[in-house]
């Protein structure tokens, strides 16, 4: 019997925008699997994951065969549920593995602290989409919290003018591997199939992307100011990231 803390029913704890819960997310749709989404707030969310039985990081899922708290345990988890042919970890291919934990080191790290440089410069955009779907009170308190929250973020993350401006120069390294590894024609980073490589490249990215298709809503370049809106739009033209836009087109709402 399974123990009464675990349910058959999935959950799934998230900050909604965050890349690598959205990873989670694409992949549990992906596989159809039902499960309820309990988003949070960034610091609440330690509380949330930790109750779920995580570490401090989201996402964390809940499930009746077990806790996963890596989004690449989730991954994994959700490959149990479909046919081989559609595995996002094809049998023997070690390269997709490798690919996913340099995205999920260099990109998903350097992307995000790009990102709250940005975000928490602007914090009157970028509010609102942080909020989507958490509890009122999380909303009612997020504005008091904000000044905290801001040190916080900086202070835990290493966000600052300097650190984000190398962050800028690695993502750019990352989306130029990417674009290299791509220039042979292939459809797909590891050749013809949609692999965890590519649901990972994609969620990742997308904190310098923005994409129209990601899970919750993200403020879109028209929103922004000229030269944030000139940066988002840069990262979207680089080939990497017209790959990217691709993947979320084709493969996130299938
Ligand atoms: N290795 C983890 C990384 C997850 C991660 O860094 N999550 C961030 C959200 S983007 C987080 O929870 N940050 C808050 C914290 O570390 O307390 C995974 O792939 O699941």
């Amino acid at each position: 019997m399974a123990s009464p803390a675990l349910s058959d029913r999935r959950v799934l704890v998230t900050i909604p925008i965050s890349h690598y819960c959205e990873k989670a997310r694409w992949a549990l749709e992906r596989a159809r699997l039902d499960y309820e989404e309990h988003r949070h707030i960034q610091g609440i969310h330690v509380l949330a994951v930790k109750r779920a039985g995580g570490g401090r990081t989201a996402p964390v899922l809940r499930t009746g065969e077990g806790i996963f708290s890596e989004s690449r345990d989730i991954l994994v988890y959700c490959d149990r549920f479909v046919a081989p042919e559609r595995a996002l970890y094809p049998a023997g291919d070690q390269e997709v593995t490798e690919l996913e934990r340099r995205f999920d080191c260099v990109l998903g790290p350097e992307g995000r602290r790009w990102m709250y440089q940005q975000a928490l410069g602007a914090p009157e955009l970028f509010t609102p989409f942080n909020l989507t779907g958490v509890p009122g009170w999380e909303a009612r308190l997020f504005p008091i919290l904000m000044p905290i929250a801001d040190i916080g973020i900086k202070r835990y993350l290493d966000v600052s003018e300097r650190t984000a401006a190398i962050a800028k120069t690695r993502v750019h390294a990352e989306f130029d591997a990417v674009a290299e590894r791509l220039s042979d024609g292939r459809r797909y980073l590891t050749g013809d199939r949609f692999t965890a490589a590519d649901l990972t490249f994609a969620a990742l990215s997308a904190a310098v992307l923005a994409p129209p298709d990601y899970g919750v809503p993200l403020p879109q370049p028209e929103q922004m100011q000229s030269e944030l809106a000139a940066q988002f739009r840069a990262w979207r033209e680089h080939p990497a990231g017209e790959f990217a836009l691709r993947i979320f087109r084709d493969e996130r709402r299938s």
